[in-house]
């Protein structure tokens, strides 16, 4: 069952231009208040939320298939999660759980020890964003195996802060200017089977990163390798089959702490609470971040007692990590998902998204790739004749259907990539919807500018 607030129409409406008068108001106040390192994808800002749509300041509704990036995946301001949010503020706001305890902060990391794969003894510590939790996870694993490497891969995204601006890949806009980055972190070949080939089954694609971390780092140095299951701003890709178990058993091998990043794969985007068990994996360190607190900052790291105990007391915390009103939105939302029975809605919606896509794909040579499990879907946009990456056509597919009133969000690498993260909430009305307004601006972009003249107009 779908519980909207009455408030806010489930219906894509365009009363002005995109961006309409008082968004490009607001925006040159940003402009002029707001670092200019801090973009936006629209230059639209946002009155309310909820469903599928996010209504904007102009009274234009427009259909939300970002989720604020993977992250109101229970919808936004999801009743329960708005609910138990007002209570918990009447009640206090922050003690700090380091000071005087309160039990939510116990009952998330009990809900999370019960969802992450795996029935052996863990613990969960609390963290505000992503980037907090993968750097609370490699201390952890440090501290356990008393090594100092780490391991991550092409294309990682693993956030902003010194320690994962190393373990992500990307350089601009990531890492630019801002270095000199955290040493011992190297970087191994992904799986990537649109780019592998046939040959390279999920089994060698992992030989092939396992060499590179043998002969590089050498397997008694690493404490960790960290990886995302189906990696989110690298381009939603989702390794071949074999390749995840493969580094596991190397990982168990070799005493090296296997961290899945679970920011953006996880709860409940994939039609899984976390996206490991699509692949058969038990990591011994789930990171998650993001959908956890329906929209309130909250992160998590959960593992294997033995490892998350191994930092001493006192070696884990900060002064709001695990915050009480967090805590209660994540709680909230945890139930959203099971009553609302939103692991079989994510799975409902890629079966709403995928065949379209594959049909766009099929009709469309400029379509190199449809790919991603439940909620969680991408189209990687190439060069017809080459393959060759082209982020101009997905950059002008993204902000056309911006223009129509579909929030959309380019990834990748090479930003080819356009990827679909509805909120579960949405009805099957609005995401048809959005998916007619994509295979719109798609075939105009096609008649109006065949490839050679659209590469133009975006490079002028
Ligand atoms: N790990 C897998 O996807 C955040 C970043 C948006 P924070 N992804 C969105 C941007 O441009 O900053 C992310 C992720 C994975 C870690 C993170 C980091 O999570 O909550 O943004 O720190």
């Amino acid at each position: 069952m779908l519980v909207v607030p009455d408030a806010l129409e489930q219906r894509r409406v365009l009363r002005t231009e995109i961006p309409g008068p008082r968004s490009v108001e607001l925006m040159a106040r940003k402009s002029a208040a707001v670092a200019s390192g801090v973009g936006t994808t629209m230059p639209v800002f946002a009155a309310q939320a909820g469903g599928g749509i996010v209504l904007d300041v102009d009274g234009n509704s427009l259909i939300d298939l970002g989720s604020g990036i993977a992250v109101t995946t229970v919808g936004n301001s999801a009743p329960r999660v708005v609910a138990a949010v007002r209570e918990q503020v009447e009640y206090f706001t922050h003690t700090c759980f380091m000071v005087t305890p309160y039990a939510a902060y116990v009952q998330v990391a009990e809900a999370l020890n019960e969802l992450t794969p795996g029935d052996h003894d863990k613990r969960t510590a609390l963290f505000n964003s992503g980037a907090e939790a993968v750097e609370n996870a490699v201390k952890i694993a440090r501290a356990y195996t008393g090594r100092s490497a780490v391991v991550a891969f092409d294309h990682a995204y693993h956030g902003r802060t010194n320690l994962t601006m190393a373990l992500t890949a990307k350089s601009m806009p990531y890492k630019s200017g801002f270095g000199p980055f955290a040493p011992e972190v190297y970087r191994a070949p992904l799986s990537y089977p649109y780019r592998d080939g046939k040959e390279m089954d999920g089994e060698r694609a992992a030989r092939r990163a396992i060499d590179v971390i043998e002969k590089q780092v050498g397997a008694a140095n690493l404490a960790a390798l960290v990886i995302e299951p189906i990696q989110g701003e690298g381009g939603f890709i989702v390794p071949a089959d074999g390749f995840l178990p493969a580094l596991v058993d190397w990982c168990r091998a070799n005493g090296v702490v296997f961290v899945a990043d679970e920011v953006q794969s996880g709860f409940a985007r994939t039609g899984a609470w976390f996206a490991s068990e699509h692949f058969g994996i038990v990591p011994d360190l789930v990171v998650t971040a993001k959908g956890l607190a329906g929209g309130l900052p909250l992160s998590g790291v959960t593992g294997r007692a033995e490892i998350m105990d191994a930092a001493h007391s006192g070696g884990l915390g900060g002064t709001y990590g695990g915050n009480p009103l967090a805590c209660a939105a994540a709680l909230a939302a945890i139930e959203t998902v099971v009553d609302e029975g939103l692991l079989d809605r994510a799975t409902a919606l890629g079966r709403v998204m995928l065949p379209r896509l594959h049909r766009m794909q099929a009709e469309d040579s400029r379509i190199g790739d449809v790919r991603g499990i439940g909620a969680m879907i991408a189209v990687e946009f190439v060069h017809r004749d080459t393959s060759d990456p082209d982020p101009q056509l997905a950059k002008l597919v993204a902000s056309a259907a911006h223009r129509q009133g579909v929030i959309l969000l380019t990834c990748g690498t090479y930003g080819n990539v356009l990827r679909l993260l509805p909120p579960l909430s949405i009805s099957d009305e609005l995401l048809e919807e959005a998916l007619d307004v994509l295979a719109d601006v798609l075939a105009e972009s096609d008649e109006r500018h065949p490839q050679v003249s659209l590469d133009q107009e975006v490079a002028s």
